[in-house]
């Protein structure tokens, strides 16, 4: 992270950053989403089912290891969770060095990941706005000791263009200092001071969780397919929706691919000194 990009980080609560996946790496999780997805579309109503600590009913996949929920039509959403179980080809999203550049000068300690999500937003849909102001400890953005120190951070990778018509991820630059609350519920669309994030395949977000954010409506005939990444310090358990404050739900086979430095991304206690 360039000193410019951490001062923009500070002041606004995210940054696009341009080409963060190469054209293999590209292509390879371009695939790799297209396959889940229709896995998922094929199994989501099936059993065993999860329920969410927050209320939604999950398939828990057995085979692929992934929680999936929502519908595959228009004005819906899917969300696909724990993608990282389902295909090696996510595994280059594991200690990617690019990303990890922008995780360790803003998470304070060792980071852990908290949350994978491939999210699929289908024409109407929209995410609300939500977050920003005071938000509580767990999702806080703070500048602690001389330093940015945040709880809950996400990458968005993207796998295709997305235009604001084809429902961009939104934010409200700023809002991670606000001391108030948004008085505004009229959605992402018409919300004062949204700003929609026009991004190339390749390129990810990096926003603080403590940022005001959401999804203005794709009005597109194209389905807006993203790879979500959270990150936060060890400690914080999954953010996932499905296992929300539980151990991350990463099978033993998935931990098996992965070198030292990338299971420690998924171990929420403190390594045993040996
Ligand atoms: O991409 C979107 O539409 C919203 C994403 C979001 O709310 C999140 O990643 O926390």
């Amino acid at each position: 992270m360039t000193d410019e990009e951490q001062y923009e980080f500070d002041r606004c609560g995210y940054l696009i950053i341009k080409n963060m996946l190469d054209a293999e790496e590209l292509q390879s999780l371009a695939e790799a989403s297209e396959k889940l997805l229709a896995h998922a579309v094929e199994n989501i109503d099936l059993p065993p089912r999860k329920k969410s600590r927050w209320g939604a009913e999950y398939h828990q996949d057995e085979e692929l290891g992934y929680h999936a929920f929502g519908k595959n039509a228009p004005g819906e959403t899917i969300l696909v969770e724990d993608f990282f179980n389902a295909d090696p080809a996510f595994d280059c999203l594991v200690n990617h060095q690019r990303t990890m550049d922008y995780i360790t000068p803003i998470v304070k300690g060792r980071p852990s990941i908290n949350n994978s999500e491939l999210r699929i937003r289908y024409q109407d849909n929209s995410t609300v706005m939500h977050m920003g102001g005071p938000v509580g400890s767990k999702y806080r953005y703070s500048f602690i000791d001389g330093r940015i120190d945040c709880m809950m951070i996400r990458m968005i990778y993207f796998i295709h263009d997305v235009s604001k018509e084809e429902g961009a991820f939104c934010v409200v630059p700023g809002t991670h200092k606000s001391e108030y609350k948004a008085p505004y519920y009229n959605g992402p669309d018409k919300e004062p001071g949204v700003v929609a994030l026009e991004v190339k395949a390749g390129d990810a977000i990096l926003f603080t969780e403590n940022l005001r954010h959401g999804g203005v409506t794709n009005f597109s005939e194209q389905t807006r397919k993203t790879l979500h990444v959270g990150y936060g310090p060890f400690w914080l358990k999954s953010q996932n929706i499905s296992t929300m404050d539980e151990d991350q739900y990463i099978l033993e086979k998935t931990l098996e691919r992965y070198d030292d430095e990338q299971k420690l991304l998924f171990l929420s206690y403190e390594q045993p000194h040996t």
